[in-house]
């Protein structure tokens, strides 16, 4: 058994912050937690602790490509335009290169307060669309970084199928993608018998998209997959990314995207609808209504020009939502949330859009929303609760508007007031995985990355 004391003088609960709190860890779970205590025998946390969050959406790869589309190439350069650059990108990388991306990523992912990714990885083949020797050798890749991260992998094996509504013949920049529902339940097999066991690595279900996949297909893996033992796997899509999106689903089946999956299928709480950015009040209502996470990825969404979530209808009704980094253009929660808010208020012209009944300071609000809706799309436990993960984080206590701020401030002045990164240290399971902003396989880790980049682009 493996044990470790800590105390913060001020840590924050899911009911808010506490003073002089003693969390004490067994075999990487929070055995016991109280406040009001004595740092006796405890390492001491040097500022203000908090829960890391669940990540709930990542394509690794993209990471490689994070910067060059800002270029432009046609005066209609679109989500689509986008698309076709990353295809190109797609067909070079061979399963090496999705781990030395994967590994730098995570390291920054954990510098950045996250601990847990959803990887929604629909890269399985080799550049002709043949499998690996390995079934999963992808997933396999992203785990290992995982490892070496020391960052717990949520993975989701996509089914992806067709390239648009109705079963339509996928494209040649698809090939790498592919997979009938047969083999894709083969290589939803093979990935969970070889993550059974791990510590930090979760599974769940995945579908790309509705122009991706079929309504007997999403049907015939809920049925192999949603039974009995598995029942609580997470289930991901994107969805309703693009107005053309919601217009060919229209066209395909006279509904658009979220209604369609709510009145065909059915929503419930194990379902994460990422993006989810065009939504009409019935539709607003009908994910709030199933206690679904909307998958919001704020920056990738303002990057590719997806178009505004409609939060603020979405948090009156109850909606639960949590942060993906998506193409990871950017590694900041503080980024993401902010500009989660900030969207509100440039389409409303009014201040303070996302808080709730009881949490009327933003920063409060968004945090804790994100790190339960990335919680229940993760499979994980993130927070500070007996029974969770020990996973936890540090601010830096040097800088004035974290070591000055009252309780209730601190995290305004942080998610609306800094850019630079002040979180210090992180802890996974109980283990230090992030030490005074460095993570001791990160030098390794950038030689690698800077080789491949210097590969891929130049
Ligand atoms: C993806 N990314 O699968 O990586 C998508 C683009 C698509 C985002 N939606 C491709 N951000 O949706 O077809
Ligand atoms: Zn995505």
């Amino acid at each position: 058994m493996t044990r470790q004391v800590y105390f913060a003088e001020q840590a924050l609960f899911p009911q808010g912050w506490k003073t002089n709190v003693r969390i004490e860890v067994e075999n990487g779970l929070i055995h016991s937690l109280s406040s009001d205590a004595s740092p006796e025998g405890a390492t001491l946390l040097s500022g203000p602790t908090l829960p890391s969050l669940a990540n709930l959406h990542s394509h690794a790869f993209q990471r490689a490509m994070a910067g060059m589309a800002e270029v432009s190439l046609n005066p209609n350069d679109s989500f689509w335009s986008w698309r076709d650059l990353m295809y190109k990108m797609v067909h070079k990388l061979t399963p090496d290169d999705v781990r030395i991306i994967a590994t730098q990523l995570y390291i920054d992912m954990l510098k950045a307060g996250y601990t847990q990714v959803a990887e929604f990885n629909y890269l399985h083949h080799d550049p002709k669309g043949q499998t690996y020797h390995q079934l999963n050798e992808m997933g396999l890749q992203l785990a290992q970084a995982g490892d070496q991260a020391g960052l717990g992998v949520t993975l989701l094996p996509v089914l992806y199928s067709h390239s648009g509504f109705g079963g339509q013949a996928p494209n040649e920049g698809q090939a790498r993608f592919i997979n009938s529902t047969e083999q894709y339940l083969a290589l939803h097999q093979a990935s969970q018998d070889s993550l059974a066991g791990h510590k930090l690595h979760k599974m769940g279900v995945c579908f790309h998209s509705l122009r991706a996949v079929t309504q007997g297909q999403i049907q015939e893996v809920m049925a192999e997959l949603g039974q009995a033992s598995n029942k609580t796997m997470p289930i991901h899509i994107h969805i309703a990314e693009q107005q053309k999106e919601v217009r060919d689903s229209v066209a395909f089946s006279g509904q658009r995207p979220v209604q369609w999956l709510a009145n065909e299928i059915g929503l419930d709480e194990r379902w994460c609808l990422v993006h989810a950015t065009h939504l009409d009040q019935n539709e607003v209502t009908a994910i709030a209504k199933s206690g679904a996470v909307a998958g919001l990825c704020p920056t990738t969404e303002a990057n590719l020009g997806d178009g505004i979530f409609p939060g603020v209808d979405y948090i009156a009704q109850g909606g639960r939502w949590g942060i993906g980094s998506d193409s990871h253009v950017s590694l900041s929660l503080v980024e993401e949330l902010r500009t989660l808010e900030y969207s509100q208020r440039f389409r409303d012209e009014q201040r303070n859009r996302l808080y709730k009944e009881g949490e009327h300071h933003v920063g409060d609000y968004l945090f804790q929303a994100a790190r339960q809706g990335g919680n229940q799309a993760c499979q994980v436990n993130l927070g500070l609760e007996i029974g969770n993960r020990a996973d936890f984080m540090v601010l830096d206590n040097r800088h004035p508007f974290i070591a000055a701020s009252k309780n209730e401030d601190l995290l305004n002045r942080w998610l609306f007031a800094t850019n630079e990164n002040l979180i210090r240290h992180v802890y996974v399971a109980g283990n230090q995985v992030i030490n005074d902003f460095k993570h001791q396989a990160e030098a390794q880790s950038n030689l690698e990355f800077t080789a491949l980049l210097k590969r891929l682009f130049n």
